[in-house]
């Protein structure tokens, strides 16, 4: 999969994708991540990329010309299956969200800043908002690393274990449940007997229950209750 993403801060887009499984994913070929600075797609001499908006109001708007110009010259080179900007009133990013995207061949992100971005480019352009939940972020950079980290791992052969992903919480709508590593006891507290079993099936049908515990006591929304 290949991911575009436009900014006017790149620098805060290079240090997520540089570490552990993200940077497993690209090392392996299996994700290409450019970042795009809309800065030199300003107009004139400042290279302006905003403006006061239309109808009075605190916060500037990012302007047509510099998205546009960015937006084409990259779909000259590529076909997108999604142009997606991240903004606080898009749909709220889950984990169905990210399984489906994770389906393309190549995504364009735009991230937003100030009030967000002309109206008229969300209409031109852009095929899907998102939002990764109910705050308000300084821009969407940081909401566009946990999109692509979200992305990025479901990707086949990014993680070492491909079922690990299917186990993770939200996966079947359900918590994941508790896990233990060594030692067996630790200040007392004792690793459940079943997980020592050796037992799959028993040890399969515990989690099983746990997660479903755990969803009612602490996501019963994910229920539907
Ligand atoms: Cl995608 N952008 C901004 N600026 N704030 C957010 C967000 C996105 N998602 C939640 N808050």
């Amino acid at each position: 999969m290949h991911i575009d993403i436009i900014s006017i801060q790149p620098g805060l887009l290079e240090s997520p994708f540089q570490h552990s499984i993200m940077k497993r994913a690209s090392d392996k070929g299996l994700l290409s991540i450019a970042i795009h600075d809309l800065r030199p797609f300003g107009l004139g001499k400042y290279k302006q990329i905003d403006d006061y908006q239309y109808g009075g109001g605190a916060g500037m708007v990012m302007m047509c010309e510099p998205l546009s110009n960015c937006i084409e010259s990259l779909q000259q080179e590529k076909k997108y299956d999604e142009v997606i900007y991240m903004t606080p009133d898009g749909g709220t990013l889950n984990q169905s969200m990210a399984n489906q995207l994770s389906l393309s061949q190549s995504l364009l992100i735009i991230c937003g800043h100030y009030k967000g971005i002309d109206q008229r480019i969300r209409d031109m352009y852009v095929t899907k908002e998102i939002s990764i939940g109910d705050y308000v972020l300084s821009g969407g950079e940081l909401a566009a690393a946990v999109l692509v980290d979200s992305i990025g791992r479901l990707l086949p052969g990014v993680l070492n274990d491909g079922s690990s992903a299917l186990s993770d919480s939200f996966q079947d709508n359900l918590l994941a449940p508790p896990v233990y590593t060594r030692p067996a006891e630790f200040k007392g507290a004792k690793v459940p007997d079943i997980l020592l079993s050796g037992h799959e099936a028993k040890i399969d049908a515990w989690r099983y229950e746990q997660s479903i515990e755990r969803t009612k006591r602490l996501r019963p929304d994910l229920l539907g209750e």
